[in-house]
Parts: structure tokens; C-alpha cells; sequence
């Protein structure tokens, strides 16, 4: 099933038409709207009627979070802020927020691409949507809401929190689809649990889940507690929010919906691009947006690209990995390159180890220390002191087979590791770097 099927479907070289045909417009359109971008375009000395294909796409200037930043709140608008239709702005961890800008037609293009990916996750008009996406600035709630009624799945605007309360409605309005964070999924689970519920008997047969990286093995944990098919959304608020990419059933791969989002991958350190299959850093170039464009926007995060028609559901459109990690949340411990989804993956293969967990970083001495703290089960935990740390130990070794580093490894018991009703946070960094 397609919601726009000649548009998901179309030969890449129609494809790359479009795209063509769309960038000519938008470099002309941010060199006379965006003094930014005409700065940019003037020191490099490039001007959009030098843009003839999309390959000429790498003529034209990153941009970065920074520079978003810089502008504050509104100087990187291409429209009157009267004119606008909505604001929403990225959570700042440190200082201001970034600012995101729609019109009305934004609007559109952002339900018309999270109705495609409703669909492309297996959804069919009628499905009742439960969404535990935060409402608010965070892009989560809103775009699935807009992406409902665009596409004619009846929604419950739940939000985020109140878990009991969301397992009663879940019980009582049989709801088909779920949103919300892969981690807060595993907390609704555990929480119906408690409430003498088999997750399993519940209505919920498709998980749309993303806005943090889960792995595999987290998707396998997932699937089996829910008895559900667990599939993988991805977007940032820069861009438009979610709707960026969305895995159909094949679970290979996320279509990008790459008329409206051009993707590059390049070596974050070169910024050349990298061939298609090899990892780099996902940088996107917003091709219809009106409010505020973005040029070859460098997002940081991880993935590969694969343009062969998906062999599941037919979509031409090319397909990212699931992200691998971002450059920004790579941790260089001891002087090695780690990515949490690393450990992740190793942690969930473990007989007897929850999906709960978190990277505690320090420095003793001159020295970085790095211990995993994971919760067990009941039946491993009420073990002999013996058998937790020859699990420990075990975990241990397989963690640091894969690193190449040593680490610490600290079991706890169920249910003390803080859980997350929206993005889980695993790293924990004490180091003062
Ligand atoms: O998280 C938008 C979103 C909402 C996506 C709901 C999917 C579902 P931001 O808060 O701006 O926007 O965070 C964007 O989150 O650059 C990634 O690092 C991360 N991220 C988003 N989706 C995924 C995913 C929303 N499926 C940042 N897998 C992005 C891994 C993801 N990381």
C-alpha cells in the first residue's frame, strides 16, 4: 500500500528530474529570501544559476546546528514572520533552542509525508492511532497528528506520560497503531504487566517508534513483550520532524522520502560524499519547505544508503540504515571510538538482562573509565551471588571483545534504572573534559 504511490514509486532518474527541477528553485529561492544564505553563496562564489542538475548540490554550503543557533530566534526565516503558520523549536541541551518555522503549506507537506509513512508502516485508513509522542514544541506528537487526519487514521492525541492511564485507553479503544518512543514502549509493557495485563492480548499491531536510536536486538525485545511488528520512523525537527524516513515491513532499510528530503552522506571530517553502503553522516537539503529552507543540512547523524528498489514493497525511494549513532554522541573512551548502540547490541543478546541500561563515563586520574549498568531479571537477581557475577563477568568479556577496551560492568535490580516516557538518556558523562 502507497499513499502517493507514483511519487514513491517513480525511476530514480524521474526521481532525480524532480529533485533537480526542485533544487533549481530552491537555491534561487533562499539566495533572495535568506541574506544568510546569499552570503554563503557569495563567498563561495556560486550563484543559483549555476545549479543545473542535482549533482551540482555539492557546490552549495553545509549548513549546521550552529548556524541555526546564530540566527536566533529569527533571522534565517525566507518568509514574514506574520506569515508563518506554526513554531516549534528543538530542545537546546545547552543555551537557546533552535528555532523551527511552517506556513501552511509546510504544514501540508509534513502530513502529507507522515501520512506516507503511517502507510508505508503497514497502516490502512481506518486504524485507530494511539499516540504517546510528546505534544508540545517536540515535532513527535504534532507531526503524527497531522499525519492522521491527512491520511484518515482516526488518533488518540495521548501524549507523552500518564502510563497507566494510556493502557487502560489502549485496552478500552483498541487501537491498532502505537507512537511513541521505542523505550517508552518498554515501559507501557512493563507497566501494563504490573497491572496483571499481557501486553500481548492488547489490540496493537503495528509499533511505529523512533526520535532515539534502538537497535535489533531492542526491536526483537520489543516485537516479542508487545507481540507486535516494531518499525523504525526517523526526522528531526530542522528538517520537518518526523516523516523524514520510515521503514515499510521488509525491515530493511528506512525510504526516505527523498522528493521532499535530499540526502547526501559524506565523511564528517572531509565532507566528501561516501558510496552508497558505506557509513557517514546524514546531510539533508529541504526541497519544498517555504518557512525555513535548509541547505545541505549536516545532522550529525550515522547511517548508509541503499537506492535498489525495496524488494518488499516496491518503493523506489532509497533507503537509510538505521542510524548507527551520531557523530556527537560517540564517546572516545580510553582513545577508541564508541557508539552506546554498540553495547546495546551486545547487552540484549544476554540471557537474563533487561532492556535497561545506561553508560556511566569517568575520568580516575588521567584515566577513562567506563562502566555499563544494567538491570536483570527477577530470576537472575534472586541467583546465588555467584552466578550475578559470573554473569557480570560474561557480559563484561563480550562487551570487550567488541570495544577492544576494557570496561566495568554493574548489574542492578529490576526496576531501578529511571525510566523514559519520551528519549531515553544512556549516557551519563562525568568527565570534564
Ligand atoms: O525526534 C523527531 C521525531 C519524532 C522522529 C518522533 C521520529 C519520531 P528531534 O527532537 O529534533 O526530532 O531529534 C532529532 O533524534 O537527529 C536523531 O539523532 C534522533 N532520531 C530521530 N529519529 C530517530 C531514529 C525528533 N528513528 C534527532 N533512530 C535526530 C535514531 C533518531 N535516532
Amino acid at each position: 500500500m502507497y499513499y502517493e504511490k507514483e511519487l514513491e514509486t517513480m525511476p530514480l532518474d524521474q526521481l532525480e528530474a524532480l529533485q533537480t527541477e526542485r533544487l533549481k528553485k530552491l537555491a534561487s529561492y533562499c539566495y533572495e529570501r535568506q541574506p544568510f544564505y546569499k552570503k554563503k553563496f557569495d563567498e563561495l562564489k556560486v550563484k543559483p544559476s549555476d545549479i543545473l542538475s542535482i549533482k551540482d548540490i555539492k557546490k552549495l554550503p553545509f549548513t549546521t546546528k550552529t548556524d541555526l543557533r546564530d540566527n536566533y530566534p529569527f533571522n534565517l526565516l525566507a518568509v514574514p514572520k506574520n506569515s508563518l503558520a506554526e513554531i516549534h523549536a528543538s530542545s537546546g541541551t545547552t543555551g537557546k533552542p533552535t528555532v523551527v518555522a511552517y506556513t501552511t503549506h509546510d504544514i501540508k507537506v509534513w502530513s502529507t509525508v507522515m501520512a506516507r509513512a503511517i502507510v508505508c508502516a503497514g497502516g490502512k485508513p481506518g486504524d485507530l492511532v494511539h499516540n504517546g509522542y510528546g505534544y508540545g514544541l517536540f515535532t513527535g506528537g504534532l507531526g503524527v497528528h497531522y499525519g492522521s487526519l491527512e491520511g484518515k487514521f482516526p488518533i488518540t492525541p495521548v501524549s507523552s506520560g500518564g502510563t497507566k492511564r494510556q493502557i487502560m485507553l489502549i485496552q478500552d479503544f483498541q487501537p491498532r497503531i502505537i507512537t511513541c518512543t521505542p523505550s517508552y514502549s518498554l515501559y507501557m509493557a512493563e507497566e501494563a504487566k504490573e497491572m496483571g495485563i499481557d501486553p500481548q492480548s492488547l489490540s496493537i499491531e503495528i509499533g511505529i517508534f523512533g526520535a532515539e536510536p534502538w537497535t535489533e536486538n531492542m526491536r526483537k525485545e520489543i516485537e516479542a513483550i508487545w507481540g507486535i511488528k516494531a518499525l523504525d520512523i526517523y526526522g528531526l525537527s530542522e528538517i520537518i520532524g518526523p516523516g523524514v524516513a520510515q521503514e515499510c515491513a521488509g525491515q530493511d532499510g528506512l525510504h526516505i522520502f527523498a522528493d521532499h528530503f535530499y540526502p547526501e552522506i559524506i565523511n564528517p571530517e572531509t565532507g566528501e560524499e561516501v558510496k552508497p553502503g558505506e557509513n557517514g553522516e546524514l546531510v539533508i537539503t529541504t526541497l519544498t519547505k517555504e518557512a525555513l529552507p535548509l541547505i545541505r543540512y549536516r545532522t550529525r547523524d550515522i547511517v548508509s544508503m541503499n537506492y535498489e528498489t525495496c524488494p518488499h514493497c516496491g518503493r523506489t525511494l532509497p533507503r537509510i540504515s538505521k542510524v548507527k549513532g551520531r557523530t556527537d554522541d560517540m564517546l572516545i573512551i580510553k582513545g577508541v571510538n564508541v557508539f552506546p548502540s554498540q553495547i546495546e547490541e551486545v547487552l540484549l543478546k544476554v540471557e537474563g538482562v533487561e532492556p535497561h541500561y545506561f553508560i556511566e563515563v569517568e575520568r580516575l586520574g588521567s584515566l577513562d573509565q567506563m562502566t555499563v549498568v544494567v538491570e536483570v531479571n527477577e530470576a537472575i537477581f534472586s541467583d546465588e551471588i555467584k552466578a550475578l557475577e559470573a554473569l557480570e563477568h560474561k557480559i563484561k568479556k563480550e562487551i570487550e571483545s567488541v570495544l577492544n577496551i576494557g570496561v566495568e560492568v554493574k548489574l542492578v535490580e529490576p526496576k531501578t534504572i529511571a525510566r523514559s516516557e519520551g528519549k531515553a538518556k544512556r549516557v551519563v558523562d562525568k568527565r570534564v573534559l
